[in-house]
């Protein structure tokens, strides 16, 4: 069975509890039992991490060398500052999907750039709990799930 690493940055678990209108009104367990049913569905298993740090991220990357087929990342602030997690997404070669809630090229400026999506095969911003159900889409596919 095709495993799938799904990683949620910082701030991202008060989701739901704030900024809805930027963020929507879901939480970051609805968005997960979400991915869950869709990956039960296409017979993926999937592991699902949180973190706020940005060492504990990178930890996590490189956990996923060998153990996993596809990474869905959404980074968080980490997006516009972090070479770290850049870096470590490039060095395990595990292709990785950068998903956004909010569309980042829509934002403040200093959101429009990011550090990940340099070494992401793609990215998908701007469709709220959606970005994550197609980057997942998108994981599946470069995972090699269900040839
Ligand atoms: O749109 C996204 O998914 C972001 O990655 C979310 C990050 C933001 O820094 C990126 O620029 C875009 C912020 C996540 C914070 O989530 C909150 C949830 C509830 C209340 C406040 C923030």
């Amino acid at each position: 069975m095709k495993r799938i690493l799904i990683i949620h940055g910082p701030n991202l678990n008060l989701l739901g509890e704030r900024e809805p209108d930027v963020y929507g009104r879901l939480t970051l367990s609805d968005i997960d039992a979400k991915l869950g049913d869709a990956a039960k569905k296409a017979g993926v298993e999937l592991e699902i991490i949180q973190s706020n740090h940005e060492g504990a991220i990178v930890d996590i990357i490189h956990a996923a060398r060998g153990n996993h087929d596809a990474i869905v990342i959404n980074p968080g602030a980490y997006t516009h500052t972090s070479v770290a997690i850049r870096d470590a997404i490039s060095a395990v070669g595990v292709p990785t999907v950068e998903v956004h809630l909010s569309n980042i090229y829509r934002r403040e400026e200093f959101r429009r750039h990011s550090f990940i999506a340099e070494v992401a095969v793609g990215q998908v911003s701007g469709f709220g709990a959606d970005s994550y159900m197609l980057g997942l889409r998108a994981a599946m596919k470069l995972a090699g799930a269900g040839e």
